[in-house]
């Protein structure tokens, strides 16, 4: 099969999904050409079945905003037309959802159909989606779609209950690679972080509101006054300096190390006891499975899709968003020494439920399935 990905190439959530998507289809023979603005953070090997084309945006000083989406929905002409592909998958709505529209109906004039798969990733839909300024064209260009994913029941629900959808939404769930994200012995590292065996706490995220860093720090405070522990924060964005100031008014910084974003997140999560997602919004929570790949325990919210993922009282615990003094019981909870490996050992066993290798099969069909209605339809009015 040939398949156009396109995505966003950042460290966030889609964009990782849709690159390890790739990378993992193009390993199975697949052709995948990902067509995106700057080269996706984690295609970071070579296979001949992988390519990478880079939407270029001219500049014209009466832009004050460079529109992105014509541009986008060029390449995607472009590409679909000389490629040959059979398929195009879009993930995160906005604005890869409504551009690819546009392709879809320009190559229509050429004779060529094309179907699209748009897969909705989480704050497409739940934060900037229902946005009025964005709703209309998110809504027509979902029912747009030939084919629609979410990654969890909750964003399924959510994405019916707020938009008008007349399309079936298919639920695939994100997954993991088990042989990248697997707890490798880093006993010099941990060594290092906590000299006299602290317990290690992780939180990785992109610092953004919804994912309330700030009770991931009070949580820590509180869980630090019961246990010796230390506190590695991964990733950075637009709360990162409001953190460091509550950490240093609270007088915690000589046991949080806020380490910036990383690739080889797997070598934190090898060392640490507990991973904390206290998200606000959260549609599968892709952090928390990587940690429990990782065999650590996670406590998050009952926010969106994460008790999907993080089942109560088995591999970690789930709260009400911003109840900090669950969390913190909980945490402590799961860190005595008696519960410890059972937690870490469960966490693990449910990380395997959403193994690369039985997930993306999935998509495989999906595809598959989506491309033989198209041709029966459009085989039909030919
Ligand atoms: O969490 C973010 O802000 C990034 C966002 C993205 O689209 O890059 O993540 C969303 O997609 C991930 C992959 O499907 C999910 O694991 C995250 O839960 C989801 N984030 C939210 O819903 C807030």
């Amino acid at each position: 099969m040939k398949i156009g990905i396109v995505c966003y190439p950042t460290f966030g959530g889609s964009g990782v999904v849709a690159t390890e998507l790739g990378k993992e289809l193009a390993l199975k023979g697949h052709q995948v050409h990902f067509i995106t603005y700057s080269q996706p953070a984690r295609l970071d090997f070579f296979n001949e079945n992988l390519f990478y084309h880079e939407v270029y945006i001219p500049s014209y000083p009466l832009f004050q905003y460079p529109p992105y989406e014509l541009a986008l929905a060029s390449k995607m002409v472009d590409i679909a037309r000389f490629e040959k592909l059979d398929v195009l998958h879009v993930h995160y709505a906005i604005p890869h959802a409504s551009a690819a529209y546009m392709a879809k109906q320009i190559l229509r004039t050429k004779g060529i159909y094309i179907p699209v798969i748009t897969t909705l990733h989480g704050t497409d839909i739940t934060l900037v989606g229902k946005d009025a300024s964005f709703e209309p064209v998110v809504t027509f260009s979902i029912n747009q779609s030939d084919g629609v994913t979410a990654v969890s029941e909750s964003l399924r629900t959510e994405t019916y209950e707020f938009f008008q959808i007349e399309k079936e939404i298919e639920v695939i769930p994100n997954f993991i690679d088990l042989n990248k994200f697997k707890r490798q012995k880093k006993e010099h590292f941990r060594a290092a972080i906590s000299p006299n065996n602290e317990k290690l706490l992780v939180h990785t995220s992109n610092f953004r509101g919804v994912k309330r860093v700030e009770d991931v720090i009070r949580i820590f405070a509180k869980v630090r006054e019961k246990i010796s522990s230390k506190l590695l924060l991964v990733g950075d964005g637009p709360e990162r300096p409001k953190m460091e100031k509550l950490c240093r008014e609270m007088k915690i910084c000589n046991d949080v190390r806020f380490l910036g974003k990383l690739e080889a997140v797997e070598e934190v999560l090898s060392i640490a006891d507990l991973f904390l997602m206290p998200s606000e919004k959260e549609s599968f929570g892709l952090a928390a499975l990587e940690a429990m790949a990782c065999e650590v325990p996670v406590i998050s919210t009952n926010a969106g899709g994460i008790p999907e993922l993080n089942t109560h009282g088995v591999t970690g615990f789930v709260s009400e968003v911003g109840d900090v003094d669950d969390m913190v019981k909980n945490a402590l909870y799961i860190l005595d020494d008696a519960n410890l490996p059972t937690f870490k050992a469960n966490a693990l066993a449910r990380a395997h439920v959403f193994d690369i290798n039985k997930i993306v099969p999935l998509y495989v069909q999906f595809y598959q399935r989506i491309i033989d209605t198209q041709l029966a339809e459009t085989g039909n009015s030919l």
